[in-house]
């Protein structure tokens, strides 16, 4: 396993639970026994960034706190759609701004994905058979084409440094049952017609998202984060030409780096890739910025 680059932070009345590629996992600490809660988590977002499946070395200044801040604001644009996990933004210091208390949930073991445009492992399906999780498609579709309408396109959760792989609507259903499946279908699909209805009059496409759910019963909660760049392809709307692969609007400049000669770094050899300049950056921060202030009308402050 390829090391951390920013440590979970030591913090005082939490204990570290679990990292991913770009997060951490915290439980709060009950003051009277100090015993870990059961019922809530601490969500920390690190400034850590991945790009073609490694964990640079060089993180992104502020980029846990600008997804933090733009996943709070899309909960609140989506609070009629689903209720969601937050309880409070209020923090530690140490991680203030780019942590997120939660309730505790039991989560669906399968990632909700809905696609508005084919690209990714939803073209590799599309053009074996024409279909994508189990749904024929109009001919001709080529890579960054529009769908007809969006698409719901769940796979499961792979352990950790393996891919996530496709799931039948069916498999979904013997997982969780069919109530809790066309909930979770309709609702990610929602989010995805939501998330790009308010995106369209910004200059960003959402090609598609991954969203995970835990359930309340018969309810489901949206939990973790929602429509941020790492949990979505975000596309800029003025070069959205299909045909190709489209350019991320926040790894385009290091993918365009870390694939240059400049960078030396031979992606088939398997070695981790090198540090980024800080040009690429600071230029990839700005990126992140002009999403949330792009998307949210507001401007990011730390
Ligand atoms: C989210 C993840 C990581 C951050 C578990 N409300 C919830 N209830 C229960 N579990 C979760 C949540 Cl959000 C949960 N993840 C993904 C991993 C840092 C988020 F290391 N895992």
């Amino acid at each position: 396993m390829q090391p951390l680059t920013t440590t979970p932070a030591d913090l005082p009345g939490f204990a570290h639970v679990y990292s991913g590629k770009v997060r951490d996992l915290y439980a709060p600490l009950d003051p009277s026994s100090g015993e870990p809660r059961t019922d809530q988590l601490l969500l920390v977002a690190s400034d850590r960034l991945s790009a073609f499946d490694f964990v640079l070395d060089s993180p992104i200044p502020d980029k846990g706190a600008v997804l933090t801040q733009l996943s709070l604001w899309w909960f609140e644009q989506l609070a009629d759609l689903v209720p969601n996990h937050v309880v409070s933004a209020d923090v530690p210091a140490p991680v203030a701004g780019r942590a997120v208390l939660v309730r505790r949930l039991e989560m669906l073991p399968v990632e909700c994905v809905a696609r508005a445009y084919l690209t990714g492992g939803g073209l590799r399906e599309y053009q074996a058979d024409g279909r994508v999780s189990g749904m024929t498609l109009p001919e001709g579709l080529v890579d960054g084409s529009r769908l007809p309408e969006p698409v719901f396109t769940p796979s499961t959760k792979a352990p950790q440094g393996e891919h996530d792989q496709p799931m039948s609507y069916a498999a979904v259903e013997s997982a969780v049952g069919p109530t809790l499946a066309a909930r979770a279908r309709d609702l990610t699909v929602r989010i995805l017609m939501r998330g790009n209805e308010i995106a369209a009059d910004r200059g960003i496409l959402i090609a598609d998202t991954k969203v995970e759910f835990g359930a309340d019963g018969d309810d489901l909660v949206l939990a973790d984060e929602v429509l941020t760049p790492d949990s979505s392809r975000f596309w800029p709307a003025d070069q959205w030409e299909p045909g190709h692969t489209q350019p991320s609007f926040d790894k385009e400049f290091v993918r365009e780096w870390l694939t240059s000669a400049a960078s030396g770094w031979d992606r088939s050899s398997g070695e981790a890739p090198p540090p980024l300049p800080d040009e690429v950056v600071e230029r990839t921060r700005a990126k992140y910025v002009e999403a949330f202030e792009r998307l949210t009308g507001r401007t990011f402050t730390t």
